[in-house]
């Protein structure tokens, strides 16, 4: 039995615009912040997702769209090249200052964690509940991450080299101190996440070569990336709490 159907979740939001998009009435934002979500057929973690988010980034004030960038098969998920989709085409969309890239299964618990860019880029699910709300290593950069549109533009985005499970997020975090920018969290107590409980996913598998790729990742931090991203948009919807974004990519 599903928890909560659509009607109901849209319902319990009406001031959503379509695309999910969500500005404060009575003051100006000092950001625009676009969520992006890389996704495949889990629509049970997307109700609960939205659900969710709406609700807190709306206690934040801020003016925000989230985009949905859903991987057609049958090619191997890629989270970072659907990370790269998203910030190409929620820039389409708008003029964003920010971008939080964000994993559907982890809901932040702590109104203080601000869903703002600030002058570093931020490893914003430092603290998950899976992991006993500790950081398993010092430079792990998974599940939720800020970054100010220059920053981003600067590191050239994402490697769009790792399908498969595992290690785009390291690669991502090398990419950031080649940059000479430095990874800010805020404390434990702040940055705290709970993970929507799933089976590992068959078409998620780990990927084996993602060690030899990361070592040798430095090597096309200029050339892999933003600069090289190549995909098939086949549709975009305005649904009515976020954007929809159907994308096919080949290995
Ligand atoms: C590392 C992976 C990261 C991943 C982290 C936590 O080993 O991509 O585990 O994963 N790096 C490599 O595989 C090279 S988690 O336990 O959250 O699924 O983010």
């Amino acid at each position: 039995m599903e928890p909560h159907n659509w009607t109901d979740i849209i319902a319990e939001n009406r001031d959503v615009a379509p695309g999910g998009l969500w500005r404060p009435r009575d003051c100006l934002a000092r950001h625009r912040v676009a969520i992006v979500v890389p996704y495949r057929d889990r629509e049970s973690h997307l109700k609960v997702f939205l659900r969710h988010m709406h609700k807190f980034l709306q206690k934040q004030e801020l003016d925000y769209g989230i985009y949905i960038i859903d991987e057609a098969l049958p090619t191997r998920f890629n989270r970072a090249m659907l990370m790269n989709i998203g910030y190409a085409e929620a820039s389409k969309q708008a003029n964003y200052s920010c971008y939080i890239f964000h994993d559907v299964d982890l809901l932040p618990e702590d109104d203080r964690n601000i869903y703002n860019c600030p002058e570093q880029p931020r490893h914003m699910s430092a603290a998950i509940d899976k992991f006993s709300y500790k950081l398993p290593y010092y430079g792990i950069f998974g599940g939720v991450s800020a970054f100010k549109k220059e920053h981003f533009n600067l590191i050239n985005g994402f490697s769009n080299k790792f399908f498969g499970w595992g290690g785009e997020d390291d690669d991502l975090y090398e990419r950031t101190r080649f940059h000479k920018l430095k990874l800010t969290r805020y404390s434990m107590k702040i940055a705290r996440y709970k993970m929507i409980k799933h089976n590992n996913e068959p078409l998620n598998r780990p990927n084996p070569k993602r060690m030899t790729l990361l070592y040798s990742g430095k090597k096309r931090f200029k050339t892999d990336g933003l600069n090289s991203l190549k995909y098939q948009r086949l549709d975009l919807q305005k649904r009515p709490l976020y954007t929809w974004v159907h994308v096919n990519i080949t290995e």
